[in-house]
């Protein structure tokens, strides 16, 4: 077989980068190790800023989410039992952010790949990356016990952090950078209406919660749990306790419960990756980096690399210029950092860590009472989450 570009992973990253492809007449094969029905059960982000969803339009694949996403013109920071609203549409000039699910997003950004009839290929195994540091590469995998081959003009790593495009490069030609947070999030997912029609992002001695949804009658809810914590160990009833003794009376008591029908724990972790280009190979999302998220920024960002290199891929097809391929990791990275930064910021301020003093502890507390009253330091924060321009 022959592509012009092999897409690796059927994530949001690959997905979006198809799409947007198809609409220039670029062609693409897409590889996934799992089926769609195992990636459309992964719950994961809720948020987009509008980057995202102009991106997604660009694509074709925004119908859905202009009808039923919901949009959010601001947020609540919760600490020392109270609630402050960090007014994300007043402090930025009129942006917002989008609450629509990833499981959505990617949902109907495979439906559009299947109107296009573009190739792709679930339950690959064994996918390996070869020939990508000279002119002709191509990508190889078994399905039904046999071996296939792609070959194509360049290859795109959408395929996560433990894909294997990241590990396909030799270790001497990247550099990577890493931080592991001592604690986990423990996320539940019920069918009943959110406690407060706003995200809440609370501070607690107990630990960090925050209060998501993923539409009026569907609730997200997360609490900070250690590393070595089990889901098995955490029944409803002990998460909706634990949930309700971190946020402010008010909400604790307007909180209604249902039976979960998903939980699980991820851990939180920053990393980066430098360089995102290798020769006909690129980096792309989760592939390349990782941010906590506390900031709601990785499937955001996913979109902002999607963004760039569908640029530099329609110049190199258009014009035969690769100018924008060349400057793709630069620019990419120029915007990964900072929401490497403020995902970092908002997970040490947010969080309770195993070696807190009471020091610490009144620290956060004065950091967050400063940024409900200083406008310059809300508008720091809002334009940050908002997300930065691309
Ligand atoms: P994905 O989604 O991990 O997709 C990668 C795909 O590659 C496939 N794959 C392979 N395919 C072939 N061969 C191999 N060897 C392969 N290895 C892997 C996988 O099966 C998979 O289908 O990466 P992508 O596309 O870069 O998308 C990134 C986003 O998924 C991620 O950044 C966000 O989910 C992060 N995130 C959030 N981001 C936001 O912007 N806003 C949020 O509110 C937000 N909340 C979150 C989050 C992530 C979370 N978890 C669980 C990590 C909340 C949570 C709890
Ligand atoms: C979510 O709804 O899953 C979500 C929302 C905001 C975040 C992280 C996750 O910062």
């Amino acid at each position: 077989m022959r592509t012009q570009v092999a897409i690796i992973g059927s994530g949001p990253s690959g997905l979006l980068l198809g799409q947007l492809l198809a609409t220039v007449g670029i062609e693409t094969i897409l590889l996934d190790r799992v089926s769609p029905e195992y990636i459309l059960g992964r719950i994961r982000a809720g948020v987009l800023e509008d980057g995202a969803v102009r991106l997604l339009d660009q694509a074709g694949a925004g119908a859905r989410l202009h009808a039923e996403g919901l949009i959010h013109d601001g947020f609540s920071l919760a600490f020392s039992g109270q609630d402050h609203r960090i007014d994300l549409h007043g402090l930025t000039g009129g942006k917002r952010v989008t609450v629509y699910g990833q499981t959505e997003v990617t949902r109907d950004l495979m439906a559009g790949r299947a109107q296009s009839g573009a190739l792709s290929i679930y339950e690959a195994e064994a996918v390996t990356l070869h020939d990508f540091d000279r002119d002709a590469p191509y990508v190889t995998y078994q399905k039904d016990g046999q071996t296939h081959r792609i070959d194509c003009d360049f290859i795109a790593g959408c395929d996560g952090f433990h894909g294997v495009s990241r590990k396909s490069v030799p270790e001497t030609a990247l550099r990577t950078f890493e931080k592991i947070y001592p604690f986990g999030w423990l996320g539940l997912l019920a069918e009943v209406a959110p406690v407060s029609p706003e995200l809440i992002y609370a501070h607690h001695p107990r630990g960090f919660a925050l209060c998501s949804m993923r539409s009026m009658t569907r609730s997200r809810y997360y609490i900070q749990c250690s590393v070595d914590e089990t889901v098995d160990a955490w029944s409803d009833e002990r998460f909706w306790d634990e949930l309700r003794r971190r946020l402010p009376a008010h909400h604790a008591e307007a909180l209604r419960t249902a039976p979960s029908f998903e939980k699980s724990i991820a851990p939180l972790r920053s990393f980066v990756t430098e360089p995102m280009r290798f020769g006909r190979l690129f980096l792309v999302g989760d592939a390349a980096h990782i941010v906590p998220p506390t900031g709601a920024k990785g499937l955001n960002l996913a979109a902002s690399d999607v963004h760039y290199l569908f640029e530099g891929l329609r110049e190199q097809y258009r014009d035969g210029s690769g100018a924008g391929l060349e400057a793709y990791s630069a620019k990419a990275l120029a915007r990964i950092w900072k929401a490497e930064r403020f995902s970092w910021w908002m997970t040490s301020v947010l969080h309770r860590f195993p070696t807190m003093g009471d020091f610490d502890q009144r620290m956060q507390e004065a950091e967050l009472a400063y940024l409900a009253q200083s406008q310059a330091a809300s508008t720091a924060l809002a334009e940050n989450y908002v997300g930065l321009p691309f």
